[in-house]
């Protein structure tokens, strides 16, 4: 257990079927705790939440977007018609049939669950919807012109989730690439559920994919056949509009909606997930080509370096960081000095790679 947190306003949430409850055994939770963002400096957001690798429920934190008022299923259905959206890997849907299966969706006859669907890339129209940047999904490295093509995510890699009643991420996982995660509540209401890294030996990883788990139903749980998970601690929250949930890297986690929800995901990595982050890419890219792997490992060393010098001269000198562009085009560290999404990409070569 990570510590004891003062309760939350989640409420217990309705369990899944009948027929899939038979030799299942509701779990037991802790709240994950939950502040209100407009009372919580960004610096204790820092301290508190992501340097300590700790999961929050930050409420407010999107009041000005236009997506809180306009995104409802009907406004996706007309503004998109039957515009082909990234439903799940390999699979695409025309939105307005998507539309009416998460409409139709129930807890006995789930419908699909959206979650391959990125907007810089398939919905930039969309992210005008989604400013002023939320300060809480930041410092975003991910956006850095320093970062390499392959990893850079200008948007800081904004995915759309949409769901209806009974669906659900696909799988209990935590995110690639050591990324933090910020999921951010738009419309309707979504259940979460966090373990802590430490309780990974009783959470099932697979053995191909050791950031997935097994376990189907982490609310309904069937003992019998993972008996081990009586040993983790389970957090849970019900993310409402407006709400934000951080999950530090390596936390798994995964998500049911309540009702027809939709929110906004997108991943963070700053100065305390850069080494791991290093690490797993450099691993990744040895496998293909050891000399690869070993220019990448050295890129990435150095830009976090000169990232982590560019962010402490925004933190210690605010003024100063206005005036220069450079430090905060290629180290956007706070919603106040990043620049807006764009399209444009600075390509950036790896020496010797
Ligand atoms: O559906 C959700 O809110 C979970 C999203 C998520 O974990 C992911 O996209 O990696």
């Amino acid at each position: 257990m990570y510590s004891q947190f003062p309760a939350d306003q989640g409420q217990p949430t309705p369990e899944t079927s009948s027929a899939a409850q038979a030799g299942r055994t509701r779990a037991p939770w802790l709240p994950i705790e939950r502040v209100d963002g407009t009372r919580l400096e960004y610096d204790e957001f820092l301290a508190r939440y992501m340097h300590a690798g700790r999961p929050v429920v930050i409420s407010n934190v999107a009041s000005e977007w236009a997506a809180m008022h306009q995104w409802t299923p009907e406004h996706f259905k007309q503004r998109f018609g039957s515009k082909p959206v990234a439903i799940a890997y390999g699979r695409d849907m025309p939105f307005d049939q998507f539309i009416d299966e998460v409409v139709a969706s129930s807890p006995e006859k789930p419908g699909p669950y959206m979650y391959r669907s990125f907007l810089h890339e398939v919905l930039p129209e969309l992210l005008p919807d989604v400013i002023p940047q939320n300060k809480f999904a930041f410092p975003r490295r991910y956006a850095s012109p320093l970062m390499p093509e392959k990893w850079r995510r200008p948007d800081g890699y904004l995915k759309l989730l949409i769901g209806g009643i009974g669906s659900k991420f696909p799988v209990m996982h935590f995110d690639g690439e050591n990324a933090h995660a910020v999921i951010t509540q738009i419309y309707g209401d979504k259940e979460f559920i966090v373990y802590a890294p430490e309780d990974t030996p009783y959470l099932y990883a697979k053995k191909a994919f050791p950031n997935h788990s097994v376990v189907d139903d982490p609310v309904m749980q069937d003992l019998e056949r993972f008996p081990l998970l009586a040993q983790a601690t389970q957090y849970r929250t019900v993310l409402k509009p407006g709400d934000m949930v951080f999950v530090p890297a390596k936390w798994w986690h995964v998500a049911r909606a309540l009702s027809t929800s939709i929110s906004v995901c997108s991943n963070i990595l700053d100065g305390s997930n850069w080494d791991d982050y290093v690490e797993e890419v450099a691993v990744a890219e040895a496998g293909t080509s050891p000399k690869r792997g070993k220019a990448i490992r050295r890129y990435l060393t150095a830009a976090g370096r000169v990232l982590a010098k560019l962010e402490s001269m925004q933190y210690n000198s605010p003024a100063l960081a206005r005036a220069l562009v450079l430090p905060r085009v290629l180290a956007p560290v706070s919603a106040e000095v990043a620049p807006e999404p764009s399209r444009t990409q600075l390509q950036i070569r790896i020496p010797g790679s």
